[in-house]
């Protein structure tokens, strides 16, 4: 495996911006396929566990998620079952610690010691016309904690269009550093955990950045650092858009070492416990 993989230009775009795209980053074949089989496969298992007649067509990539829709229009809940199983794909498993990203956070970070962040990957499935799901603007240490210096890496299964929402992000957003919390918002009193956290004094903040929606295809990467502000599009159109998610962090920092490298709601842990400092009271 090449021990290099990104251009000194694109290091330094990642350094400057804390965001990178990198086209054609995954093998089709060898990395991206499986994971869309796997998915096809267990699509085909849920429909026989509620007794759904089966009558996709053969696999194909561009079409892994046939069936998904009729799915969830007929039971939401059965959307939840699939939501869960991916993320047990083996192709997924090894994509997300496959050798490449400890090599780019290297390369990113020179003196880290990667780490892959326990409860920290999944395949996110964004169904059209849903805001239950969508990610509000964010920063990934408070949902992640982990370190403060960590990588989010993301990468579609789907094509990007206009219409599927793409995430939305904030370039150079990082050097605010860790931005403070509030979890006092009315109009998402349905939402828990991560999903609850609201940036304090968000539209002044936001209203200081460009903001980016790039348009990537499978296979795409994209490299974000734990601090860039970013939020999920709005998926107005009639697929589902469905992604993967890895998060690198490192154990060589001191903020992560500071609270011994606690994970954040998905490992139980109410972020505020750990950094009252980062929280404003609603
Ligand atoms: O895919 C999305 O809508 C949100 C992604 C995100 O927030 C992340 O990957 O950290
Ligand atoms: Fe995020």
């Amino acid at each position: 495996m090449a021990k290099h993989l990104l251009t000194p230009e694109q290091t330094a775009q990642f350094q400057e911006t804390g965001l990178l795209i990198v086209p054609g980053f995954y093998d089709q074949e060898t990395d991206i396929v499986p994971i869309q089989r796997g998915i096809y496969d267990i699509i085909g298992q849920v429909m026989i566990r509620h007794g759904v007649e089966d009558n996709r067509g053969p696999f194909s990539p561009e079409t892994f998620d046939q069936g998904y829709q009729d799915l969830i229009r007929a039971n939401r809940s059965w959307g939840g079952e699939i939501y869960d199983a991916v993320k047990q794909i083996p192709a997924f498993f090894r994509l997300v610690s496959n050798t490449a990203h400890e090599d780019v956070m290297k390369q990113l970070r020179p003196d880290s010691v990667p780490a892959v962040a326990a409860g920290g990957y999944g395949i996110r499935i964004d169904n059209p016309n849903e805001d239950k799901f969508r990610a509000m603007w964010h920063q990934e240490y408070p949902a992640q904690l982990r370190s403060l210096d960590g990588l989010v890496y993301w990468s579609p299964l789907v094509p990007m269009t206009e219409d599927i929402g793409p995430v939305v992000f904030c370039p150079g957003s990082h050097r605010e550093g860790p931005v403070p919390v509030t979890t006092h918002d009315p109009d998402n009193a349905n939402r828990t955990g991560a999903y609850a956290l609201m940036l304090h004094n968000e539209a002044e903040l936001l209203s200081r950045y460009e903001k980016t929606a790039p348009l990537t295809n499978p296979g795409d990467l994209v490299i974000l650092d734990f601090l860039v502000l970013h939020a999920s599009g709005h998926n107005r159109s009639n697929r589902s858009r469905w992604s993967m998610q890895f998060r690198y962090f490192n154990f060589n920092e001191p903020v992560g070492r500071g609270h011994g490298w606690k994970g954040s709601f998905a490992a139980g842990v109410d972020f505020r416990t750990v950094h009252p400092e980062l929280c404003i009271a609603g």
